[in-house]
């Protein structure tokens, strides 16, 4: 493997910036500091440019099936997009599968779907969508396997587990130190929200974030904290969307428990009038929970700020404008799910970043040090030090350009951050050592390794 030392960047950390050379060897950092040399590496001057931790995008969903169709994002495409956005490690949803079906099948499936194909780093985490004694025995075998963090549904009927089963898995993890993250939505009243949606004939997709609510998200968000509360456990509250939910997570935390909670770029950018455009327009931004109104993204940049929320990740999960059109005649059957794999970094650095909400530390504690280490990725990812993984993101701050389907990496027609501009991306990005990608080109594909993980470090 080649030698490279970065000369003079500023290297980003959750706690402060500073001007230093990098020396790589092999996969690792060998050195950090000023006026290094080394006479058989390639030297980079990265003046001027930000350097990063690889990002880590704790929440995508590549090759999945969603309402009778598979995301138009494999591991193949979807990990070469994450790549070219300067995400070097991704986190999937890997399911058990109902109907006897134990976590362990679902491990190996999502492994037959991943391996050999990704351009970054991957792991997965588990999710549960049904409990019985023998599948509780496979949770210690789950973490020799490398997977300590697990997903539980309170929406989606192949998903979803009852209160007592929410109660007694999350109870469970507590025993071996994991947690669990919860799609939290009232499937029950949202139900019945569509039923009388259909029954006056409202078919379109602005009835969508109407059937879905953020007081029914807030109520799921209450309720498994109450339920987590009773077991005396941690849980982490994925893609929250909105005030109401956040005041949830602030009262529990308030009460003493621990509550992790992750947002994503399109809570904190989109408005939910993008479901009302003219011709079907709004299908595209179909996605559960939906976009919400303008107060609630100033509540999650408040968040942001103030660590109430600890990291943004994607929720990619991508289809086609074909694939959109399943559900024309009705708006349930719309597969749910944006792509924003390629964009996440772009798009915190010229919006929070560069507008003074949030600063360029805290942007790296969201996207590198906080899910580095609540996914048991810490010190090896998340950090420019000594010793770790050389997952590196050459961030140029001047570089401008604008979001569009026509040039994106992701395997779609359709990007619901379609015109936003961007004024800072991703110049080169280095996986495990290799300049693996660079100006939007991917240089060397398919590097990706399975990361076994530890379990949560974030205190
Ligand atoms: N929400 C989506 O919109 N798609 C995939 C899974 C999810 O929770
Ligand atoms: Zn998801």
């Amino acid at each position: 493997m080649k030698k490279y030392l970065l000369k003079n960047g500023t290297v980003v950390s959750a706690s402060g910036c500073s001007r230093m050379d990098i020396l790589i060897e092999g996969e690792k950092i060998l050195e950090t500091g000023t006026e290094l040399s080394c006479e058989d590496a390639i030297v980079m001057d990265v003046s001027g440019k930000l350097l990063f931790p690889g990002f880590i995008d704790g929440h995508t969903h590549f090759d999945l099936e969603v309402a009778g169709t598979v995301t138009a994002d494999d591991f193949e495409t979807g990990t070469r997009a994450a790549l070219l956005g300067g995400t070097t490690m991704v986190i999937d949803y890997a399911s058990q599968d109902k109907g006897g079906h134990s976590l362990m099948e679902g491990l190996e499936k999502w492994h037959r779907k991943a391996d050999g194909k990704c351009s970054c780093d991957y792991s997965f985490h588990m999710s549960v969508v049904e409990w019985n004694e023998e599948v509780e025995k496979e949770i210690p075998l789950m973490l020799q396997e490398g997977i300590t963090s697990f997903k539980l549904y309170m929406t989606y009927p192949a998903m979803m587990v009852n209160d007592a089963d929410l109660y007694r898995i999350i109870k469970c993890l507590k025993k071996y130190d994991c947690f669990a993250g919860i799609h939290c939505e009232n499937a029950g009243v949202i139900d019945a929200l569509i039923q009388e949606a259909k029954a006056a004939g409202r078919l379109g997709p602005e009835n969508h974030p109407l059937v879905r609510p953020d007081t029914l998200e807030a109520e799921a968000v209450h309720r498994v904290l109450v339920i987590a509360g009773q077991a005396g456990a941690p849980v982490m509250i994925v893609h929250l969307t909105n005030r109401k939910a956040l005041l949830e997570v602030e009262r529990a935390r308030q009460n003493g428990q621990t509550v992790y909670a992750e947002t994503c770029p399109q809570y904190l950018l989109l408005e939910d009038s993008v479901y009302s455009k003219p011709d079907f327009g709004g299908a595209v931004y179909v996605c559960a929970p939906p976009i919400r109104k303008k107060e609630d993204q100033e509540a999650l940049w408040d968040a942001l700020k103030t660590g109430e929320i600890q990291t943004v990740a994607t929720d990619q999960c991508s289809f086609t404008l074909a694939q959109k059109a399943l559900g024309k005649e009705d708006f349930t059957r719309i597969p749910g799910g944006l792509p924003g794999v390629q964009t996440r970094g772009a798009l915190l650095y010229t919006y929070g970043v560069r507008t003074g909400r949030i600063t360029v530390e805290k942007m790296c504690e969201l996207l590198c040090e906080n899910p580095a280490r609540l996914y048991g990725l810490w010190p090896r990812k998340g950090v420019i030090a000594k010793g770790s993984d050389a997952d590196i993101v050459v961030f140029d701050p001047e570089k401008e350009s604008v979001i569009s389907a026509r040039t994106q990496a992701c395997n779609t027609d359709n990007n619901p951050f379609e015109g936003f501009s961007l004024h800072g991306d991703v110049e080169k990005v280095f996986l495990r050592g290799n300049l693996a990608a660079e100006n939007g080109q991917i240089l060397m594909g398919k590097l990706g390794k399975y990361i076994y993980r530890d379990k949560n470090q974030l205190a």
